[in-house]
């Protein structure tokens, strides 16, 4: 009899237990009704994203936005880590891990793109986008997504354009105020034989080379000078390195959004569409971060030292005029081009439009 109790004791001990358990998943299913219950055993995928700017930079600002939108849309199933001042390499760099597989995002400026995809060539012709309206109307349009959709061929993705800015001259030397004072000057230009053409015909001596090299080759006079947006003078502190900007507004930049197509194929329609949605929203934050400062950057460039020189409308069609030819020979379908026939004249199209449009 007492053997008996003891079991029957030890068997109600057990069933108490088990009922225990159930209410405690029970109590998780009704806490899961008020909220979507987190998927503690769903591997969280992590996206690491790399730029060249610093953190500073509006364009590091856009990314943390976009990082902050995927995670909170993916409700934490994506991570993302934000790698900025070039730790993970330079554009080139970072575009080829892209291709490997080995990093999920970057955002280089669209001239060293020529290596990967040539058409991309067609946004370094000097003096295309005559302001940033005409440059958001084609690049947000059709002839702008036809050449994102050149990207898959080369295991990229193209999200969305962003904005690097107009490029301007600045060099340690002196003040450029004309063709003739280009003479000689050794400007570091991007990767890409359009710019390095462009330098040649107004008389400067150009050397192709990353931007992660840059400073240091200003500070060690390996070159005289470079070109890049206000925005990237003042945030990558060239000032220290330079004394003179030429407002020569000579190219419009624009950066892509690009992620691996290894990652973007491994996820969800749901997930590439937040992808896209938060590189749209980031891109007209990022857009308008820059354009609202740059009045600013000027003069913050103007205190720490620099002296500004603006170009005159005389000078600005002199340098069309002498860059122009430097484009031409880039431009058909032959394998030494780099522009198709189909796109510039789309693009010219585009422009056109725009122009009309914004009188
Ligand atoms: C930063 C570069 C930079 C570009 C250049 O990664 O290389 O001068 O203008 O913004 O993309």
């Amino acid at each position: 009899m007492k053997k008996f109790l003891t079991i029957m004791l030890i068997l109600s001990f057990i069933l108490l237990a088990l009922a225990g358990c159930s209410s405690s998943t029970k109590t998780n299913v009704d806490a899961g009704n008020a909220q979507v219950p987190e998927k503690k055993d769903a591997k969280v995928r992590t996206i690491r994203a790399g730029i060249g700017l610093t953190e500073t930079h509006p364009e590091y600002k856009a990314l943390i936005k976009w990082k902050q939108l995927v995670e909170e849309k993916t409700k934490g199933a994506i991570k993302v880590e934000a790698y900025p001042s070039g730790q993970m390499g330079d554009d080139r760099t970072m575009t080829e891990n892209l291709q490997m597989g080995t990093l999920e995002v970057t955002i280089p400026s669209t001239a060293p793109m020529v290596n990967f995809v040539k058409d991309f060539a067609v946004y370094d012709i000097p003096f295309l986008f005559a302001n940033s309206k005409v440059a958001d109307a084609v690049l947000d349009g059709p002839v702008g997504q036809q050449l994102l959709d050149e990207l898959p061929a080369a295991n990229l993705v193209g999200l969305a354009y962003w904005e690097n800015g107009f490029r301007n001259l600045t060099n340690s030397k002196h003040p450029v105020a004309s063709v003739d004072d280009f003479k000689g000057l050794k400007i570091r230009t991007m990767e890409n034989k359009i710019h390095l053409e462009v330098f040649r015909s107004l008389g400067a001596n150009p050397t192709p080379m990353a931007f992660t090299e840059l400073f240091t080759a200003l500070q060690q006079g390996t070159v005289d000078g470079q070109e890049n947006p206000l925005v990237t003078i003042y945030n990558s502190k060239f000032y220290e390195v330079q004394k003179y900007v030429s407002m020569t507004n000579h190219v419009y930049s624009p950066f892509v959004f690009l992620m691996s197509k290894k990652f973007w194929d491994a996820s969800t329609p749901e997930e590439q569409k937040i992808f896209v949605d938060a590189a749209k929203e980031a891109r007209d934050y990022e857009r308008k971060l820059i354009r609202d400062g740059n009045d600013q950057y000027r003069q913050d460039l103007i205190d720490k030292g620099m002296k500004f020189t603006d170009i005159t409308p005389e000078v600005h069609q002199q340098l069309v005029e002498k860059s122009s030819p430097a484009v031409e020979k880039f431009i058909g379908d032959g394998a030494d081009k780099l522009i198709s026939t189909d796109i510039y004249n789309k693009v010219k199209a585009a422009v056109k439009e725009a122009e009309a449009q914004n009188k």
